[in-house]
């Protein structure tokens, strides 16, 4: 899974557990069809509590834009990150066993006032808006990703359309 090397990524995917990558790879694809390099690493706050202090620590001067990081259960990795590195970062909570990602999706959105992490939803689509939220953060100082935006929306809105033949 450490694929954190690559020349000139612009995001870092971070999940807690190898067991989290069926979710957070739908990140991994919409940062694919934009076209954004992007690093990959499981971190755990709770198992690797040292990488992840690193990794928060150096993350802005390696050039990443934004980070997106994914756990579940007692998720604490997205807001332990957010309190280490002023760069935005985007929390996917991920369906638990236990409690179907409740517990995910709590652990992650209550922070205390000061330490913002921006929440999606629980799971694979939680995981595709991440993908889709750095692209549009990266968007402020990019016209390209700020056009392939654009098409995005208009091939959503175009499938939406194509959809109404169906209802037959
Ligand atoms: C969290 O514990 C991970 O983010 C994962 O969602 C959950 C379970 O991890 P494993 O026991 O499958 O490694 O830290």
């Amino acid at each position: 899974m450490a694929d954190n090397t690559h020349e000139g990524a612009r995001v870092a995917v971070i999940m807690g557990s190898s067991s989290d990558w069926e979710t957070m790879k739908e990140a991994c694809r919409m940062l694919d069809r934009f076209a954004i390099v992007y690093t990959k690493e499981v971190i755990s706050a709770h198992r690797t509590p040292g990488r992840m202090a690193e990794f928060a620590h150096q993350a802005r001067g390696q050039g990443i834009g934004v980070i997106i990081a994914g756990a579940g259960g007692a998720a604490h990795l997205p807001g332990m990150v957010a309190a280490q590195t002023t760069l935005p970062v985007i929390g996917v909570p991920v369906k638990s066993h236990a409690l179907s990602g409740v517990d995910s999706l709590l652990s992650i959105v209550q922070m205390p006032a000061g330490i913002p992490v921006a929440t999606t939803a629980i799971g694979a689509s939680g995981a595709t808006n991440a993908g889709l939220l750095a692209a549009s953060i990266l968007s402020i100082n990019d016209s390209r990703l700020a056009q392939a935006l654009d098409d995005y929306r208009a091939e959503l809105a175009r499938s939406v359309e194509a959809s109404n033949a169906q209802l037959v």
